[in-house]
């Protein structure tokens, strides 16, 4: 392979994990290129793009906090904000950091192959250009492969396809169409609503019904705004000692040991104020089944009263445990339901058999669509990753290496992959914490481990393959205290990609593994092979 452009680092992806990478590493003195598929920055938000798509998170918690002036002078508009005002921040940041210099979009990476005599990586481009690098950091994301489906016959459907992880960048009319859409996850709870009020006919096609909590999403309050800003970092603090590192109000008391008025109240109070925090409605709900159930039972005699069609209700009624599959948060989910232009259809009754030219046919229907909408998810956590060729030592593949489910050290680095760094890989708490924080503690990990590097001489980092074996069986071991590895099909284990290994991919609980981390650089990094 001919040598090309040198760099200290390269980063692969632009999202908020890129380009805070590009900054901090940029700002230690290092030599920084990344590359991104996209034309902008903003990764997730960029392609994410569907109307009604917004942030679940608290927009006061789901922002960078590496610069004061940064989160003191950005003001948000909404407690959630939406997509094109997060977006708006992600380009805010990258100019007033001036990170587009150093980024190049519409730049895909192929292969990345490690070079063990020069003890560096080459990088190879799409375009078929070649770049090297002492270190690459993989900010590719979580839910950056869109997963599409199978479907018989989908290529022959004359209609427009649509992909909620790949909207277009133009408005698109919905007005009197009849509109067609698989699944029913976070992205299609918060699509479903918006399309229903322009569309003609909006058939909604369900494998397995989500739980979805009320956003009661709002104008921004001024005062808690300003209350925050007054005591920002000690609420980030806070908040970063929280198992999932957001500002839930964690009751510590298990469902199971109060009255049934008492449990009915705190539901009720969290359903009021919205949001995932229900989930921090006792501390039990995540490990014992009886406890779990109670939450179901409230969530479903919900749906039962908001839904008017009492059997279309029970349809909606997830029987998985819940907060197995990533917990929705919805504005005017259920109520959507009440439409007349909107129907469900169970395609566990009446299954999907292909795609025709002009819609869709099941085993006892044909739906006529003139717009088919895929909210059909991700291969999540490792489908980025996996589609690079990525070559460590002796040629091995990370394929290779993953053939049985990701196999890292503290969710950050691969045995076999010296000087590869994963920001939120598997094996980290990533989409289990506010991805934003899970970002920049990742980030800061690692920019101090190649400050390290630097001040000790030293040109290589690698995973030990002990301290490999002994970190997936923690994350495995700390997950199977829970129900959710085996409590429903989701993509945090990759049930939801036909053939995919099934395991539980995130670390539970962002403090012990900060802590961990933490361990690992105050002992000068001696569970890695230094050279
Ligand atoms: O994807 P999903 P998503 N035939 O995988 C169905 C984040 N996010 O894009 O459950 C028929 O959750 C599938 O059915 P089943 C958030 O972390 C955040 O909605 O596998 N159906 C499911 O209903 C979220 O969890 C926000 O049986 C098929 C749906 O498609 C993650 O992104 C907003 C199928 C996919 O749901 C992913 O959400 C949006 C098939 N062959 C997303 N294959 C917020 O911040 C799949 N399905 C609010």
């Amino acid at each position: 392979m001919s040598s090309g452009k040198q760099f200290d680092v390269i980063v692969v992806g632009a999202g908020f994990a890129g380009m805070y990478a590009l900054h901090r590493l940029r700002t230690l003195g290092f030599s920084v290129q990344v590359f991104e598929v996209g034309d902008g920055v903003g990764g997730t938000w960029y392609w994410n793009r569907y109307p009604g798509a917004r942030c679940d998170v608290n927009s006061l918690e789901y922002s960078y906090q590496f610069s004061q002036e940064l989160q003191q002078q950005w003001n948000w508009s909404e407690k959630y904000a939406p997509q094109p005002e997060i977006l708006n921040y992600a380009n805010h940041v990258a100019d007033r950091f001036d990170l587009r210099r150093d980024i190049r979009f519409s730049t895909r990476v192929q292969t990345m192959t490690f070079d063990q005599k020069n003890n560096s990586w080459q990088l190879q481009t799409e375009q078929g250009e070649i770049f090297q690098a002492s270190y690459c950091i993989m900010a590719t994301g979580c839910l950056s492969k869109n997963n599409i489906p199978d479907f018989e016959d989908l290529d022959k459907f004359r209609g427009r396809l649509l992909h909620t992880g790949d909207w277009p960048h133009e408005k698109v009319d919905f007005s009197g169409q009849r509109v067609g859409i698989i699944g029913t996850g976070s992205s299609a709870i918060q699509v479903i609503p918006q399309i229903a009020q322009q569309a003609a006919i909006l058939t909604v096609f369900q494998r397995t019904p989500s739980f979805s909590i009320p956003a009661h999403n709002a104008q921004m309050d001024k005062s808690y705004e300003r209350s925050i800003k007054s005591r920002y970092a000690d609420f980030r603090q806070d908040n970063s000692k929280r198992y999932a590192a957001l500002n839930n109000n964690p009751n510590s008391i298990s469902a199971l040991e109060i009255s049934d008025d008492e449990r009915e109240a705190e539901y009720e109070a969290r359903w009021q104020a919205g949001g995932l925090a229900f989930l921090a409605s006792f501390n039990d709900l995540a490990i014992n089944i009886d406890a779990n159930k109670t939450a179901a039972a409230f969530v479903h005699k919900k749906i039962h009263q908001i839904v008017e069609d009492q059997a279309l209700a029970k349809r909606l009624c997830p029987q998985t445990v819940l907060g197995c599959k990533r917990l929705c948060v919805d504005t005017d989910y259920y109520q959507t339901f009440n439409r007349d232009n909107v129907k469900l259809i169970d395609i566990n009754e009446d299954a999907i058999e292909k795609i025709t030219a002009t819609g869709l046919k099941t085993k006892d229907n044909v739906y006529e669509l003139d717009t088919l909408i895929l909210a059909t998810g991700f291969d999540a956590m490792t489908g980025a990753l996996l589609s690079i060729d990525i070559r460590g030592i002796d040629g091995l593949t990370l394929q290779e290496k993953w053939q049985q489910g990701p196999k890292n050290y503290l969710g950050l680095t691969v045995h076999g992959f010296p000087n590869f760094f994963t920001i939120t890989g598997p094996g980290s708490p990533s989409v289990l914490a506010n991805m934003i924080v899970a970002i920049e503690q990742h980030v800061d990990w690692i920019a101090d481990c190649l400050s390290y590097l630097r001040e000790n001489s030293l040109h290589s980092i690698e995973a030990n393959e002990e301290s490999e074996r002994q970190w997936v069986k923690l994350v495995n071991r700390i997950a199977d205290q829970t129900l959710f590895p085996s409590g429903c099909n989701s993509w945090y284990t990759g049930a939801n990609i036909p053939g995919k290994r099934r395991v539980f991919m995130p670390y539970l609980g962002f403090p012990s593994y900060v802590e961990k981390c933490n361990e690992v650089a105050a002992n000068s990094y001696s569970s890695f092979k230094l050279e």
